[in-house]
């Protein structure tokens, strides 16, 4: 596949409410949108980095600079092979794995376009309906957090994620429980605690959680271990997984039982899916995580999820959940079953709308 022109598209969209979380509050996103395109055929991705370096330390402009600078020379141009080629052919680069992602991601919907399949088929996925969840922020009362939660459980979503940090996790946990005894419910500390905290966080085995994910710090594997052995809920953990190596290290520490997998953070679908067969060879429940992605993100994260070890629903709402328009076509959206349709068209299997996609580009730039 020679590789004739790529373009990169720094976008910026509402949030349709305000995303709290112990990193801080979001109102709007900001990504990179890569499209590539080869031998007629178009392919899209979207990098994950954000406009803030506090989930990760990756950020837009770096992310840009990265992208520019780095990995786009070494594929512009050329013939590729496969993606695994294009992979080696910038593996000089260290870290930086949103912008990675963001590239490896084009590439694959390039691909798969290229073989007439859809990605979940080039993935190995086995199912074409997944389970999904909802992540929902931290809210300003336990009563505006069950109204909340009312609301998802009513669309259908299977599981409830909440977003806690110190002074906003017992109560919240607590009353929750109480309105909903059976629902799969979850926590996401986002390194919001330390092992100090430890009787803190003793306490929250006391309400059946699925998973308690990243409590300690954002690149420890070493402390969680040390929790872990201290408590009956799973840890899962989301922000020190960059690579089947750290995951590697934390199954045999056992620092956590469960990882998040998200590909921006461990550098695209390839090592995603390492990751995937690593867990299951492990019996470690694997699910997705979610990075408040626009449809052409979302779209990829679907096909991934598609896979047999994703056995835990993802976060990966409907369109709607995030943004009042998405800039694909057919928007994502759930079932009353609590399940999302897996695209079947080649590729992402959704069309970008490009008028929508104008409307959110901030910069845009040609190579
Ligand atoms: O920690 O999982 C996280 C969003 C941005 C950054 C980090 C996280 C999140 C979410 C949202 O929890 C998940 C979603 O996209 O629905
Ligand atoms: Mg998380």
């Amino acid at each position: 596949m020679r590789i004739e022109r790529i373009e990169l598209r720094h976008i910026k969209m509402e949030l349709v409410s305000p995303f709290t979380t112990s990193m801080g509050t979001e109102y709007d996103e900001e990504h990179i949108i890569v499209r590539v395109d080869g031998e007629g055929l178009t392919g899209w991705g979207e990098c994950v980095a954000e406009g803030t370096p506090f989930y990760s330390y990756e950020t837009v402009t770096t992310a840009w600079h990265i992208l520019q600078d780095f990995l786009l020379p070494s594929i512009l141009n050329k013939n590729i092979l496969s993606i695994d080629d294009a992979i080696s052919s910038y593996s000089k680069v260290r870290g930086h794995m949103m912008a990675k992602a963001g590239l490896e991601a084009a590439l694959w919907d390039l691909f798969a376009k290229s073989k007439n399949i859809s990605l979940s088929k080039m993935f190995g996925g086995t199912r074409d309906k997944i389970d999904v969840g909802v992540s929902i922020g931290i809210q300003s009362s336990p009563l505006e957090l069950i109204h909340k939660v009312e609301g998802y459980l009513n669309e259908g979503y299977k599981r409830i994620k909440i977003k806690i940090s110190p002074n906003n996790d017992i109560q919240f946990i607590e009353v929750l429980r109480k309105e909903f005894p059976d629902i799969l419910l979850q926590v996401d500390a986002n390194s919001a605690y330390t092992l100090d905290q430890i009787d803190l966080l003793k306490q929250m085995d006391d309400y059946n959680l699925l998973l308690i994910e990243q409590p300690l710090g954002y690149e420890d594997i070493y402390d969680h271990s040390k929790l872990q052995r201290e408590l009956k809920t799973p840890i899962c953990l989301d922000e020190s997984i960059h690579s089947l190596d750290d995951t590697r290290a934390a199954i045999e520490l056992d620092s956590c039982r469960i990882i998040n997998i998200k590909p921006g953070r461990v550098g695209g679908f390839t090592e995603s899916i390492l990751i995937h067969d690593y867990c299951a060879s492990k019996n470690i429940p694997v699910w997705h995580g979610g990075m408040l992605e626009s449809g052409i993100g979302r779209a990829g994260n679907v096909a991934l999820a598609s896979l047999q070890n994703f056995t835990l629903p993802g976060d990966i709402s409907a369109s709607k959940r995030y943004y009042k328009q998405d800039i694909v076509e057919p928007e994502f959206i759930v079932n009353k079953d609590g399940t999302m349709d897996v695209p079947q068209n080649d590729g992402i299997g959704v069309e970008v709308n490009m008028s929508m996609l104008e409307k959110v580009t901030v910069k845009k730039m040609s190579f």
